[in-house]
Order: structure tokens, then sequence, then C-alpha cells
């Protein structure tokens, strides 16, 4: 639907364009759809932009659960307050927001300690529902419900998220530039600095140089890192990983008969600093834990695998070499307080973020994000809601 004022729609079911996930693997339909309006504690946004992150990929072709359909995917995102349901004080109708998946609820022990990002009262887990409520505000024409995806489905041009899930930031940043924050580059870019702690002079290892590898090289960049080392299959990503603070390479295709933790080891002179893996294989996490420097290495998990996925350490080698392992969701940040010093960071041009928007298309075109994505060569897709785009 078109913009409209808030006092006309504020109350109301919204009927808007959403592109609906309706079997998996299939390309997403773009149809009406009616958004009920917010509950309690829930804010009703218009997106202005959303960008494609592979997790929606990884759900969309998902046949079982938690693959679930039909679905509106999209967690990437940036929009306005449209309406607030009751007990929501935080933000307000015209407030720029991003939502998140990590809630942030700022008062349980979890989110009021510096320590964690991982709430009590909202705990993620990955739900078709919305958080507080289990219960869907999305219904297509005939009445069937839609599901919710990671508590944001921005793939919509109206969506509702739990205010827990939203934070308010300065309106007048680039939406296509802020969208980021919503998921992708937080979670690299926090990888290093929330979780990892990285400081300055560490010698850093990050596993598969996707976007999400890429952030975690800026995140390293930007903490001081000074030997910042990229571990691909394909060599092409190292050129443009150097524009993000990678400083050497290693094929792991390409090892010889050694291991890349042993090429890894002989490079660092016994082993690097911090290791990010950020493929989601259990296999890189053990390359990644055995080229982490005794006593005082870090390994972090933030790629996803296969639900089920399990890894084998032997306990006397955990016992004996002091290592850490830790995963880390959204890079271990609290999306209230941490986006704003993010986003500070990129006005004062010290975090890039344009460097990761590769393509941008149109609403109508959101089936040819997903090819891009799937070819290899898009890092971020940018979808605008509402704006004719050249691509
Ligand atoms: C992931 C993190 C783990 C569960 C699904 C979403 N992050 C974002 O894409």
């Amino acid at each position: 639907m078109d913009e409209k004022s808030s006092s006309e729609t504020r109350g109301n079911p919204i009927r808007c364009r959403a592109a609906v996930s309706r079997k998996p693997g299939e390309p997403l339909v773009i149809e009406e759809v009616m958004v009920a309006p917010p509950m309690a504690h829930e804010v009703r946004i218009r997106i202005i932009c959303t960008s494609l992150c592979h997790s929606d990929i990884t759900f969309w072709k998902l046949k079982d659960f938690p693959g679930i359909f039909p679905r509106i995917l999209g967690h990437e995102a940036i929009g306005v307050v449209e309406s607030v349901g009751e007990d929501v004080d935080e933000v307000s109708e015209g407030d720029t927001v991003i939502p998140t998946f990590m809630p942030d609820c700022g008062d349980c022990v979890d989110c009021r300690s510096k320590k964690s990002n991982l709430c009590s009262k909202l705990p993620f887990k990955v739900s078709p529902w919305m958080p507080r409520h289990e219960t869907s505000r999305f219904t297509d024409l005939k009445g069937e419900v839609l599901y919710h995806f990671l508590f944001v489905s921005s793939f919509s041009e109206y969506t509702v998220v739990d205010v827990a899930h939203v934070t308010k930031i300065d309106p007048s940043i680039a939406p296509n530039r802020a969208c980021l924050l919503s998921c992708g580059v937080s979670t690299g870019v926090g990888a290093a600095w929330r979780t990892a702690n990285v400081e300055k002079g560490s010698t850093v290892v990050i596993f598969g140089l996707g976007s999400i590898g890429l952030a975690v090289a800026e995140g390293a960049r930007l903490c001081g890192a000074t030997k910042i080392i990229g571990v691909d299959l394909n060599p092409d990503k190292f050129e443009n990983g150097k524009k993000f603070g990678v400083t050497d390479f290693v094929n792991s295709g390409n090892c010889g008969d050694k291991s890349v933790s042993q090429v890894i080891n002989e490079m660092t002179d016994g082993g690097a600093d911090y290791c990010f893996e950020c493929v989601g294989m259990a296999s890189l996490v053990h390359e990644a834990y055995a080229c982490c420097r005794k006593g005082w290495g870090k390994t972090i998990v933030l790629g996803v695998d296969k639900p089920g996925s399990k890894l084998s350490l032997s306990s006397f080698e955990v016992l004996h070499s002091g290592k850490s392992l830790m995963g880390s969701l959204f890079g271990g940040l609290k999306a209230k307080s941490d986006i704003p010093i993010l986003l500070k960071k990129y006005l004062d041009k010290e975090l890039q973020l344009d460097e990761f928007v590769t393509h941008e298309v149109r609403f109508d075109d959101i089936n040819k994000a997903f090819d891009l994505l799937i070819e290899g060569n898009c890092l971020r897709c940018v979808i605008w809601m509402d704006k004719q785009v050249s691509s």
C-alpha cells in the first residue's frame, strides 16, 4: 500500500505487499497480505529497505522444521514506526528503527550484565511466531496464517516486531547503510569487538571470507589487529578482503599435505590470538581451535552449522592447551546500546559500510537478490521497498 499517515491506519489491519515464501526453494511470491495491528509491547513498522542475508537462504531452502511455510522471510532491515501497541513508550510513531533478531529487553539479569547479549526474558530461538505472544500478525487474503521469521519478517512493506527487538536510530543515516547493522555487519564486527575483544597488535585468523568473515576483518582492523589472515577455498576472495583489512591469505584447498591449522601455526609461530569460524562447519571449528595459541588463544564460532552437528575435542587437549572456545550470536552486541555506537563510527568514517553493498534492487526484483547472493559475487544486496533503482 501507499504510505499513509498513521492516523488512518493506527489500530486497524494494514493491507500491503509482501514477498511470501510459499514452498522451500521456490521463488518468493509478491502478494497482498494483511498485517494486524501491534499487540502490547509490539511495534508496527513500515520497512524502508531490507537486505538479504545467508540465513534467509538457509531457511528458504529448509524442507523440515525449523523450515516452515508459508513464511515472510527477511531479518536485516530498517523502517519507520507506523504505530505502537499498549505499554510501548520507548519508541513512537515516526521514529526510525532497526529491527534485530536478537532481543535486548534491558531488564533481565543478562541484559543488565555487560558480559552477555543473551536476553533471558525473551530468549532467542528460531520460531515462526512473535516472541512474546507466540502468534502471527500476518495473514494472506484468504485468511491463512503466514509465519514470521527471526522475529523480524522484513520482506513486507509493513511488519510487526516486539519492542525488545527494535533500536531507535538517528534518521539522517542513509538507510541502505544503516540496515546492514541489523544483522550481518554487526555479527562480524561485534564478534571481533565485543565477543573476542581483539586488542591492538593481535593476530587474527578468519575462516570464510563471505560478508560475515569480511565484517570480522573490519572489526579486527578497527580494534587494531596487525595480522589478519583470511582462509577460503576461493583465492579471489583475498583481493576483496584487503579492502577490509585482510593482510594474508591461505587457500584451504591448496595446503598440500598439511592441514590449514598446520600452515597457520607455522605462519604465526605457534598459533593466532583469535580464530573466527564464519562458515558453519564443525571441521573448520576444529581447525580454528587447533591454530589458536595455547594459553590465551580464543576461537569464536559465528557460522551456523546444520542442526545436530557436533564438535569433538579431546578433554586432555582442552585441559592442557588453555584455549577458549566461544560462540557469538549477533556478535555479542547489545542492539540498543551498540548499534548506535557502530553508526557513529560509520559517520566518523571509522567503520566501513559502503563497501559491503554490492547490489541494490527494487522489491519486485527480490528473487534477483536471491540469485545474486547464491551466485557468490554479492556481499549485500539492498532491496528497496518503495524506490526505483537501476540495477
Ligand atoms: C543466525 C544466528 C543463528 C540462528 C539463525 C540466525 N543469524 C543471522 O542470520
